[in-house]
């Protein structure tokens, strides 16, 4: 699939926008979080949790898209959907680990990715430029297409290069589980399988800066069932701008069914010992 991609000038200011507006969210997040926070809503089960704050965070995020790019497209994870002339779509992730926000664990962030192509169909678009903002350490991860991925934290900036350990056995690996539990049932026999054959397994509740964390050399593998767009657009820029990447069960871009990243080979490892599993993974979500 073919897609128009905007001129080199144009993909770093799409980048200056992504990180002013991931920065402004997470501020937000954290100096307004009330001091009592309840949850506002459900979505696919009853631990799919929204708060008031996820609510805000993303009409701020849309808001300043609407000054910043007037007419550019822009999907939000809580239901902003607007369409644009420009051939470029904002897929905001306001509050990326909710659950954690809403425990108070110190865990969250800002997804903020500029995407051409059709933003609604799987497959039908290709991230260009996009931020990820941790507001608890103050760090931004950021890339344009073809401009490399970068890291902004306590005032400094540094290039961003992701590094492989040499097989499965040292590798850290970072997961997420589903809200649906029958979809847990099938990922903690996944874990099980994996567990013995790698170095590690974290889960720390949020997709976006899970995958990042492969570029911050943090972890060397990611893999996820039921993530969305906004979960991993930016990040998955972010990560293949360092070096690394990213892919689906059997395709060649992450898919809500199945995302993927690191190493090329060691992500063909994590497919191949999925695979005497993959039809038994409910398709509820
Ligand atoms: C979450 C992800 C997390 C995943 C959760 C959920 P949310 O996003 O960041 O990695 O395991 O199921 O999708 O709901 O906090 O925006």
């Amino acid at each position: 699939m073919n897609f128009e991609i905007p001129d080199p000038s144009t993909l770093k200011d799409l980048e200056a926008v992504a990180h002013r507006v991931a920065i402004a969210c997470g501020r937000l997040i954290v100096d307004e979080r009330p001091a009592h926070l309840e949850v506002a809503a459900t979505k696919s089960s009853a631990t799919d949790v929204v708060t008031i704050m996820d609510h805000r965070s993303e009409q701020l995020a849309m808001g300043l898209l609407q000054e910043l790019r007037p007419d550019d497209g822009v999907l939000g994870e809580e239901g902003v959907d607007i369409s644009g002339s420009t051939g470029v779509t904002w897929i905001i992730d306001p509050i990326d680990g909710t659950v954690n926000y809403l425990y108070g664990i110190p865990w969250f962030g800002v997804s903020v990715a500029a995407v051409v192509g059709d933003a609604g169909v799987e497959g039908g678009w290709r991230p260009v430029a996009g931020a990820v903002y941790n507001p608890i350490t103050d760090e931004l991860c950021s890339a344009y297409l073809s401009g490399g991925a970068r890291l902004r934290g306590a005032g400094k900036v540094r290039d961003l290069r992701f590094d492989a350990p040499p097989d499965l056995a040292s590798s850290l690996v970072v997961t997420g589980f589903s809200y649906s539990s029958g979809k847990r049932a099938w990922q903690g026999q996944i874990a099980s399988e994996l567990l013995p054959q790698i170095r590690d397994l974290r889960r720390m509740g949020s997709a976006s800066i899970d995958i990042c964390s492969l570029a911050l050399g943090r972890a060397d593998l990611y893999y996820e069932s039921g993530i969305n767009s906004w979960d991993m657009a930016a990040a998955w820029l972010i990560i293949t701008e360092a070096g690394a990447t990213m892919r689906g069960f059997d395709t060649p871009y992450p898919t809500k069914r199945m995302a993927i990243a690191g190493r090329a080979d060691l992500a063909e490892r994590i497919v191949e010992i999925i695979a005497p599993r993959w039809d038994e993974l409910p398709r509820d979500s």
